[in-house]
């Protein structure tokens, strides 16, 4: 168990980067977990990883209103801040960086990080301009906190994809530590918008892991056709004929294109509207 401490709580850009020095200056290496708030025991778990590797760690609560469209759900995105600070607190965290929009955004703001046609696919396809956000608001807070480390979740494989990237294509010094997808008992990858899911829909959604099983089978029993692996995957799922497919693909991790034969490492990727929210999961093969 962590040794519970006080936990800090930054709201500028400055104080970010003079918690992080103060750190440094006292021996020790700086963690960030970026977040968007409403945590669950999939962000905990990377807090988790970040306190067991020694870091002093820091997990910053923003909705980043750059990386939603214009019709997405920037205004109703679940928020719930104390309970984030005592799930936080509980792993062991040091400090909260919560700032406001208009301090990550200033008014006459206008640099923004292309990431390029890697951008353009998977997410980056139904969502035009969402890696871009991303990426901006990652940059901007490494660039803050200069942290040895910064977590991610598997559970977002694309968004991986663009964030390595960001940091070789932009050298940035930090390391980048890709943790595990957390999952309910029953198999749907933990995420803050499984709130909106009605008891019915909650129950549809278990086709996205279960497709995600199927491939994982199949690919254990020597099955490596990309076209195969698909159809299998969208059969599980058309047995919820409510659910509205987006993409179950088969792709080359680290440029996001569709391969025809997997191979070790592979990314398996589904994206699927269940009533109007929209759920993801993958699998590394
Ligand atoms: P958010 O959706 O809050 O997720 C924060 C981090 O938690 C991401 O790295 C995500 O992959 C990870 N995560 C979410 N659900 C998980 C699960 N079930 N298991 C493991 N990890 C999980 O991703 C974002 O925020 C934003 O895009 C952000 C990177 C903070 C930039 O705004």
């Amino acid at each position: 168990m962590p040794v519970l401490q006080k936990l800090e709580t930054l709201t500028t850009i400055a104080d970010l980067r003079a918690w992080s020095r103060a750190q440094r200056s006292r021996g020790r290496s700086v963690g960030l977990v970026p977040t968007m708030g409403a945590l669950h025991a999939g962000h905990h778990s990377l807090m988790e990883r970040a306190v067991a590797a020694g870091d002093s760690v820091i997990v910053s609560i923003f909705v980043n209103p750059t990386q939603f469209g214009p019709k997405e759900d920037f205004a109703r995105y679940p928020r719930s801040f104390d309970a984030d600070c005592e799930l936080a607190r509980t792993a062991g965290v040091e400090a909260i960086f919560a700032p406001t929009v208009e301090e990550m955004y200033p008014t006459s703001a206008s640099t923004y990080v292309d990431v390029g046609t890697l951008g353009e696919q998977l997410d980056g396809l139904a969502r035009p301009g969402h890696f871009r956000g991303v990426a901006t608001i990652v940059a901007k807070l490494l660039i803050a906190a200069e942290p040895e480390h910064a977590y991610f979740g598997q559970k977002d494989a694309a968004q991986v994809s663009v964030l390595r990237k960001l940091v070789r294509d932009m050298a940035f010094a930090t390391e980048l530590v890709v943790c595990p997808i957390v999952r309910e008992a029953d198999g749907l990858a933990l995420s803050s918008r499984n709130a909106y899911l009605s008891a019915a829909e909650r129950k549809q959604a278990l086709v996205l892991s279960q497709s995600v099983r199927r491939v994982e089978n199949l690919y254990e029993r020597g099955e490596r056709s990309a076209r195969l692996l698909e159809s299998a995957a969208l059969a599980v799922i058309a047995s919820e004929p409510e659910i509205d497919v987006e993409y179950a693909t088969v792709v080359d991790w680290a440029t996001l294109l569709s391969i025809d034969n997997a191979v070790p490492g592979t990314l398996f990727a589904v994206a699927a509207r269940v009533g109007t929210t929209r759920l993801i999961d993958n699998t590394i093969l």
